[in-house]
């Protein structure tokens, strides 16, 4: 069986990095989702550099949880019939034993030069501008896609959307695009859905919805698959 795994923040949320819609407030007076474009980081560099920074110092912090490591297990059954698709990026996935990961929105571990589009593992800060080791520029940003930006691995993914035989999403909201069409090329395909989310939307394309925390949602899931 052809699985499509789309991830989203809530899978991350009980490892401690809070989702975006569902964070109670703003970070330093600004809404998480107005900092995340390029717009924001025209108008205030040192600003979203700093959003980053604190989120990649974060991400040292946490752990992946059993949602994480239960996908893992599922690839190991799958191998390659299982394509992980995931918005987040945090590298929770990996840490929780998953070796093949599609990260669409970037990784935070991750700077890109926009002089010389080299990209480089990233661990520390961004907002002292440190100089590229490629090109020595000082024009290093996080390795994330914002809005108006062109996800990465898309072809691969909507060829793995194509060929699916089952789509499951799990911890997000349906809100951004291209992630929430996802559904629907997969019922084109004539793939089953399926949803696991702590609060879905009432109104759901999914042929399935089952609610509650990943933690709890996605082992039974995954304990079902490889029954
Ligand atoms: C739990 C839980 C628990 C909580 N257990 N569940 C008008 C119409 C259609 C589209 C557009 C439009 N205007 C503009 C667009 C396009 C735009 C877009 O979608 N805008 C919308 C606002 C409408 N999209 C883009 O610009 C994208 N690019 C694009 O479309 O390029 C064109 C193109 C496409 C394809 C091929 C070629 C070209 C780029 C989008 C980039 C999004 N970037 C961000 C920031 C990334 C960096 C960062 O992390 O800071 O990605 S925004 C933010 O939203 C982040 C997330 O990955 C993304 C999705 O959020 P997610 O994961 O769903 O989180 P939440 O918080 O929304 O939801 C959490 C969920 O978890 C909730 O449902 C909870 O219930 C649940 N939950 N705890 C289980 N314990």
């Amino acid at each position: 069986m052809k699985v499509v795994v789309l991830t989203g923040a809530g899978i991350s949320a009980e490892s401690g990095l809070p989702t975006f819609r569902d964070a109670d407030g703003l970070w330093e007076g600004h809404d998480p989702m107005a900092v995340a474009t390029p717009e924001a980081f025209a108008d205030d560099p040192d600003l979203v550099q700093r959003f980053y920074d604190e989120r990649r110092a974060a991400l040292a912090r946490v752990e992946p949880n059993a949602a994480h490591v239960a996908l893992a297990r599922l690839e190991e059954r799958l191998g390659e019939d299982l394509h992980l698709v995931t918005q987040n990026i945090d590298d929770l996935h990996e840490r929780g034993g998953s070796t093949r990961v599609h990260h669409m929105h970037g990784r935070l571990r991750a700077a890109w030069c926009t002089t010389c589009d080299h990209r480089h593992e990233w661990t520390t800060t961004l907002v002292d501008r440190p100089a590229c080791p490629t090109c020595g520029h000082s024009t290093l940003r996080p390795d994330v896609v914002w809005f108006g930006e062109v996800p990465h691995d898309m072809d691969a993914v909507q060829r793995a959307l194509f060929e699916c035989d089952l789509f499951v999403a799990i911890g997000t909201s349906g809100l951004v695009y291209p992630a929430a069409a996802f559904v629907h090329y997969a019922i084109g395909a004539g793939a089953d859905t399926l949803e696991l989310n702590l609060a879905p939307d009432p109104v759901s394309d999914f042929a399935q919805v089952r609610q509650g925390p990943a933690t709890r949602t996605v082992p039974a899931w995954v304990a079902e698959m490889l029954a």
